[in-house]
């Protein structure tokens, strides 16, 4: 990690005052760091906030062992510089978190970010004052900032949810949160082992730490499907030749369903015999990565389809793994694969034949509490020295539902999101003018990639800014009318999706009392960018501006 990590911003007010700027950007993740670039770029003056001691967002907080990125590592990166892509060179295919965090760091120090961001700094509030057409934010450094935009960089997975389980504070062992996870190894030698979680996270961690000489104890609800990653070095050779094509890379990905270059077959699944299906579906298997959700069409509408394929990952799990009890319970059942997000893995269900490993099916026989010295379920109590938690996240809504977000007439997001959020493209919010989000919810976050997205909504919020300050406006928002017909077509196009057929994080099943529902636009990334586009032509139609109230530089 670099030593600038420490640096405190240029401008600070730490004795009180209000330090006026142009732009305010909450998040160093991806999105936070891109709009950093963009923003310092155009000439505006910003500072930016991160609760971490550094950039890097969830790659920053998910050091656990395992941890990888199941894009493509080339498509899994910035687009908006060419010198960055002709400078950097992946080692793998899909990259472990600390090459990505590398990545990260060499972006931040080559385009100097980090003097732009104050670290270790919570924003606490956020308040939009109409008179003065200013948001006025407040750090748990007792500072306040004021800017006429404010971005809400703050990621769709940055809030770890507490699994809801009695007894986690009596444990006299140690609790280790995937996501929080400290920045020195760890080491498990000779340790009982428990994991509560079996998502992607968990699947990464028991596969790294069950290599391991320890006992490790996996207590799984919901078995996920996953699928070999394949993960191979990068060969000199094709690195080159990706860096030749690049511009031709990423105007495919662009324009694709997921913002990446994986190939999306528009074929129905019956609409080839079931020796050919069966054949696909192999050659998807062998290539790996999420060659098999692009095989087919139809595989998130048709129920039959789907439970087909489902059925052919529940064969590969029976074939690998040898306790035929333990192979059964791994086998997710009762929802529609693909539904849940598809993890990747590397020898997970070869985890199982080792002796050390032990899955723990709390479908069968639930957690009743966690007690002082592991974990009681009906069955009896599993002594352990280490747990670690792998549970999840209050994502999408959880990061700016945490904090005070006061709009036009006081109006809290905690108030307007209280069904379930509402947003204009994930970018705006109808009574919070020129507060902008990246990655938000009703956007495509959970199913492209993020990155694309992330310089997207960016780029989108620059030109929005840029209109009004070329036009003397001092504030816009989307109208009801353009929030509701865009949360209309959010909805209807989630009816048609299988997706609603899970309890995941997708749809805030997995967090108690929150509302439910698939809150993401469907239509794909490529749409996603045109209904952007569209939405900023002729003036911002479909959006309310303000003139502005005191002179705005051009
Ligand atoms: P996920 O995918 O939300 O997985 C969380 C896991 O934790 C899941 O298996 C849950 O089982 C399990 N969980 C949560 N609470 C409990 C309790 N109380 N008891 C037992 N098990 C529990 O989070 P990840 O971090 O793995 O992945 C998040 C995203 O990161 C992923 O989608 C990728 O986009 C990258 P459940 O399903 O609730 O039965």
């Amino acid at each position: 990690m670099a030593a600038s990590a420490t640096l405190t911003p240029s401008s600070t007010n730490a004795n009180g005052g209000v330090t006026q700027l142009d732009v305010i950007i909450v998040g160093g993740g991806f999105g936070g760091m891109y709009a950093v670039y963009k923003f310092n770029k155009l000439g505006l003056k910003l500072q930016a906030f991160e609760a971490g001691t550094d950039v890097g967002g969830v790659w920053y907080w998910n050091r656990y062992p395992g941890a990888r990125v199941d894009l493509p590592s080339i498509d899994y990166s910035y687009s908006f510089s060419p010198e960055i892509e002709q400078e950097w060179s992946w080692s793998e295919q899909f990259a472990a978190q600390p090459e990505l965090l590398r990545y990260i760091d060499f972006v931040a120090t080559r385009l100097d970010l980090r003097r732009h961001f104050q670290f270790s700094t919570r924003v606490e509030s956020a308040v939009w004052d109409e008179e003065r057409q200013l948001w006025t934010v407040k750090t748990n450094k007792g500072e306040t900032f004021e800017a006429p935009y404010c971005i809400m960089a703050t990621g769709p997975l940055s809030v770890p949810k507490k699994p809801e389980i009695d007894g986690l504070e009596r444990f006299k062992g140690k609790t280790m949160y995937a996501a929080r996870w400290p920045h020195t190894p760890v080491d498990f030698s000779g340790q009982r082992v428990g994991v509560i979680g079996t998502g992607s996270t968990g699947i990464q961690i028991v596969q790294e730490v069950g290599r391991q000489n320890c006992e490790l104890f996996v207590f799984q609800r919901t078995p996920s499907f996953t699928m070999p990653m394949r993960n191979v070095p990068m060969e000199p050779e094709y690195m080159a030749e990706v860096k030749r094509h690049y511009p031709a890379i990423r105007e495919v990905a662009r324009n694709s369903p997921i913002g990446g270059i994986r190939p999306q077959s528009t074929r129905g699944f019956f609409t080839v015999t079931p020796a050919q299906r069966m054949a696909l579906l192999e050659d998807s298997w062998q290539q790996g990565g999420l060659a098999m959700l692009g095989t087919f069409g139809d595989l998130m509408l048709n129920e039959e389809a789907n439970e087909h394929v489902a059925e052919f990952v529940r064969g590969k799990i029976a074939e690998v793994v040898t306790d035929p009890a333990t192979a059964e319970a791994l086998k997710p059942k009762g929802y529609p694969i693909f539904a849940r997000r598809p993890c990747l893995d590397t020898g997970y269900y070869e985890t199982y034949n080792r002796p050390n490993v032990h899955l723990m099916d709390c479908i069968a026989d639930p957690i009743l509490e966690i007690t002082e010295k592991g974990i009681r379920t009906a069955k009896g109590e599993t002594e352990l020295d280490v747990l670690i938690l792998a549970t999840g996240y209050d994502g999408l809504t959880g990061a700016l539902m945490a904090f005070d977000v006061v709009g036009r007439d006081g109006r809290t997001v905690q108030d307007k999101w209280k069904n379930g959020p509402r947003s204009h493209l994930g970018i705006m919010l109808e009574g919070f003018p020129n507060l902008f989000m990246t990655t938000g919810p009703n956007g495509p976050a959970a199913l492209a990639n993020i990155i694309r997205m992330s310089e997207n909504d960016v780029d989108w919020i620059a030109d929005a800014i840029l209109h009004l300050r070329k036009n003397g406006l001092g504030s816009i928002e989307p109208t009801k009318k353009t929030e509701d017909d865009w949360m209309d077509l959010v909805h209807s196009l989630a009816k048609h999706s299988l997706i609603n057929k899970a309890k995941t994080w997708w749809v805030g099943a997995n967090v108690e009392g929150k509302p439910q529902g698939l809150t993401q636009f469907i239509g794909g990334f490529a749409k996603y960018r045109e209904a952007c586009a569209a939405a900023a032509a002729n003036g911002y139609a479909g959006h309310v501006k303000e003139p502005a109230r005191q002179a705005v530089e051009a």
